[in-house]
């Protein structure tokens, strides 16, 4: 069983297939959550899950799961997801799904049956560019949120989560959240930072993902002219925008260790060159390691926007996107994987992730945690989000063992 490997060529060729499904272009793609790209990424994965055999089912937030309904209990879990950000690669979340059905493949050619049956998930929404909260099906599927307030949740575009998911046909009748726990789940995915590249380690075993703060601003201010309104008078929205964009960054740099912070998005209205604005809408997207630093970085931008404001005369009104406590992974699935990677020779770093997963939710209902493999310059959110070839077997290789060990495993 352990000279078991998966094949690199056809993952490879998923990969790229895949890729192709809302392709900018410019070696990226965009899949937008529940967009007619993600709807046309639905069916091509959903149709090689059936190739497969899987039984596929579908709930009523539109995760997907397909299940090898082999041996006996319940199924060991692999997944990610498939929905992109506008400027996607064509690795993040996606490889985790496809070498999920790389890991089954492989097994079905060599006639090798795992005691457990295995499934292979995507969720929806994970990314949360288009509809906040990222993670937002997982969440729904372990009972962290409501269906119905996720199916009213309004995206950045006017649209109605529920209505889309119905226009691309993945309402599905599957109940939501989960009525059954996996046995344990395991995500493969790219790093999608700089560390295991810099530090020559080949396999992230990733220990937790940190906490997670997003915060959608609204300034409202006082509409002018550019050229007739004396500085004196202003209460101008996109200069409080600015200036808070500025404060984070010397806030992270203040706080140092794991802060980051970052403003994404900044919309003006009326976004003209001789008009002092109305208004700016601004995200805030705030994360830690560690809950308490996290939140004194929330408090200190607080009380710097409330100041702002008072000096500026400009209103301001939050609104929460998503709010996550730092996770921490289950030791056993590590040590699993730690194992693994060592037996197939490979170098490990123990280290969380800086960016959301599916795997952060599945925590809450099963034994669960991540593979990193290495993201090349660190680069993601981005077409030239890179893999190579080595890499990506070396990490599915680690996923195919460490969920056979895994059906072997019984958690008591
Ligand atoms: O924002 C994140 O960390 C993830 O890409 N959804
Ligand atoms: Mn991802
Ligand atoms: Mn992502």
């Amino acid at each position: 069983m352990n000279a078991l490997r998966i094949d690199s060529n056809r993952l490879i060729k998923r990969l790229k297939d895949l890729g192709k499904v809302g392709s900018t272009g410019d070696g990226g793609c965009c899949r937008l959550a529940l967009t007619e790209e993600d709807k046309a990424g639905r069916d091509l994965v959903t149709g090689w899950m059936r190739e497969l055999g899987l039984h596929v089912t579908i709930d009523a937030i539109g995760n997907t799961v397909g299940v090898w309904q082999v041996g006996s209990g319940r199924p060991v879990m692999m997944g990610s997801h498939i929905d992109t950000v506008r400027t996607g690669g064509i690795y993040d979340g996606n490889l985790g799904v496809l070498a999920g059905l790389e890991v089954i493949e492989t097994l079905q050619r060599a006639g090798v049956t795992p005691r457990r049956p295995l499934a292979v998930a995507f969720f929806t929404d994970e990314e949360g560019a288009r509809f906040a909260p990222d993670m937002l099906g997982s969440l729904v599927y372990v009972g962290g949120l409501d269906l119905a307030a996720a199916l009213d949740t309004v995206a950045i575009d006017g649209a109605r989560l529920g209505d889309e998911l119905q226009r691309i046909g993945y309402a599905g009748a599957a109940s939501c959240p989960a009525v059954e726990a996996p046995h344990a789940f395991v995500e493969l995915h790219v790093e999608q930072g700089p560390r295991l590249e810099v530090e020559g380690q080949r396999i992230g075993v990733v220990t937790g993902v940190q906490g997670i703060s997003w915060k959608e601003l609204t300034i409202l201010g006082q509409s002018n002219h550019a050229g007739t309104t004396p500085m004196a008078l202003r209460h101008d929205p996109a200069y409080a925008a600015a200036a808070i964009a500025v404060f984070l960054r010397q806030l992270a740099a203040e706080l140092g260790g794991d802060q980051v912070c970052t403003v994404g998005k900044i919309d003006l209205f009326p976004n003209l060159i001789n008009v002092v604005p109305a208004q700016a809408v601004l995200t805030l997207d705030v994360r830690n390691t560690d809950e308490q630093r996290l939140q004194q970085a929330e408090a200190r931008i607080d009380a710097f926007c409330r100041d702002l404001a008072e000096t500026e005369g400009v209103q301001l009104q939050f609104r929460t996107l998503a709010r996550f406590a730092p996770v921490v992974f289950d030791p056993r699935v590590d040590e699993v994987i730690e194992t693994v990677a060592g037996d197939l020779g490979l170098s490990t770093l123990r280290m969380p992730s800086g960016a959301g997963h599916d795997a952060q939710m599945l925590a809450r209902l099963c034994p669960a945690a991540m593979i990193f493999t290495q993201s090349h310059r660190g680069v993601s959110h981005n077409p030239a989000e890179y893999t190579d070839p080595t890499n990506l077997a070396e990490g599915c290789n680690v996923l195919l063992h460490t969920v056979l060990r895994l059906a072997d495993t019984d958690f008591v």
